[in-house]
């Protein structure tokens, strides 16, 4: 598989090139465009459009394109997006020449080779740059081509991506020459590129801890010990957490659990914490949240649906909320007043009184136990809350 990758800094218009390309020249083209991890904005893990480049000697050739994220504390990831790159566009911002030379140092760093680089002059829509004191301000051999484009209205866009993929399929032309294959070790897919992506950047399990809160410190070790890191990471967990299985619990840890004060770790995991809960900390301050690995009560329910039995997942859901009611009324009461019954409530079954997150209970699944029947007056908020 070849791959393009469009680099550049911060709000260049690495996205938009891709989007436009999507939408124009690869538009009759199979593939989808993804962008995991990323609901904003500005681009977190990446931007994927598979597509059929042809045939090369004979062979046909499947490419990716793919844009970066520009936000320098990404920069570790950029770095591992380009490590592979055949051919790489760098965006420059045509409104911000004094970020030119820092982009293109960025983009070599690694090691890349100069002669498989595009450069393209954005946004000339907003400002009209001299290529040639781009070329002498950045030193770019001569064979290096700078073309302009207005990404926002697609000008010059195609013909970029055109030269970047001719420089992709001569580097793997002379890769087949030497007998060298390297493409074909790549993730097949967006998710599957995620997934390595998200396991390079994974931090180690320290070997040494300080307990927080109400932690067993021998559980804790024996959980330690046994865990190994898992690809995907449960549904409820923070979105960009990592997670380690082992000896029946889960282990998560966001990035931003990095706290100088266990106190203050202690204070903003509270939501995340509870008696099959627990915190612990590194000596360097990372805080890994420990969670008993048992489905939760809207995986339970799924899956009794899945099965077909809504009568078991009725009875389910029936159960837990009995003994939230003998536990915890006053839990009940507060999520009762809430616009509806939510992935919070089901949450409180794992004995914190803070939502540990906004999601519904699906559509899908409040319709599926409509459908069976299995959708009683106790779910109704108003009936809930008197
Ligand atoms: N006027 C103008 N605006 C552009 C052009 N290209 C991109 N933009 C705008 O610039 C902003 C940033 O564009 P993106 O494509 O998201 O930038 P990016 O390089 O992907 O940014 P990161 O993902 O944060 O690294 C958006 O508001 C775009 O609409 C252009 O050629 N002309
Ligand atoms: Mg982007």
């Amino acid at each position: 598989m070849l791959r393009v990758v469009y680099d550049g800094a911060p709000s260049a218009g690495k996205t938009t090139n891709v989007q436009r390309l999507h939408e124009g020249l690869l538009a009759k083209r199979d593939g989808r465009l993804e962008s995991p991890g990323t609901s904003g904005r500005r681009t977190e893990w990446f931007d994927r459009r598979e597509f059929f480049g042809g045939y090369l000697d004979g062979m046909p050739v499947r490419c990716e394109l793919l844009s970066v994220p520009g936000q320098a504390h990404l920069t570790r990831r950029r770095h591992a997006l380009l490590r592979d790159a055949d051919a790489v566009v760098l965006v420059l911002d045509a409104t911000r020449p004094e970020t030119h030379a820092a982009s293109y140092a960025s983009l070599l760093q690694p090691g890349l080779d100069p002669a498989r680089v595009v450069v393209q002059l954005n946004k000339c829509d907003l400002a009209t740059p001299d290529e040639n004191e781009v070329r002498r301000r950045l030193d770019l051999p001569p064979s290096t081509l700078v073309s302009c484009a207005d990404a926002a209205s697609g000008e010059g866009v195609g013909s970029t991506f055109l030269s970047a993929v001719r420089l992709a399929t001569e580097h793997a032309r002379q890769a087949l020459s030497r007998g060298e294959l390297p493409a074909l070790e790549r993730p097949r897919d967006a998710a599957a590129l995620w997934a390595t992506l998200h396991a390079e950047e994974r931090p180690e399990l320290p070997a040494h801890w300080h307990p927080v809160g109400e932690v067993v410190p021998l559980v804790v070790r024996r959980v330690l010990a046994a865990a190994i890191p898992s690809t995907s990471t449960r549904a409820w967990a923070l979105e960009g957490s990592y997670e380690w299985v082992g000896a029946g619990f889960v282990v998560h840890h966001h990035p931003s659990w990095r706290f100088d004060d266990i106190d203050v770790a202690w204070r903003e995991l509270a939501a995340h914490l509870g008696p099959h809960r627990f915190a612990v900390t590194s000596p360097t301050g990372e805080t890994f949240v420990l969670t008993r690995d048992a489905p939760t009560l809207l995986e339970e329910v799924d899956a009794c649906l899945e099965a077909d039995e809504a009568p078991t997942a009725l009875s389910r859901l029936l159960h837990a909320w009995e003994g939230l009611t003998h536990v915890r009324g006053h839990a009940v009461v507060r999520v009762a007043s809430a616009a509806c019954v939510d992935g919070a409530w089901v949450h409180l079954g794992l004995g914190t009184t803070t939502p540990a997150s906004s999601r519904g209970l699906s559509a899908s699944l409040r319709a599926s136990l409509e459908s069976h029947g299995a959708w009683p007056e106790l779910w109704n908020p108003r009936a809930m809350s008197t």
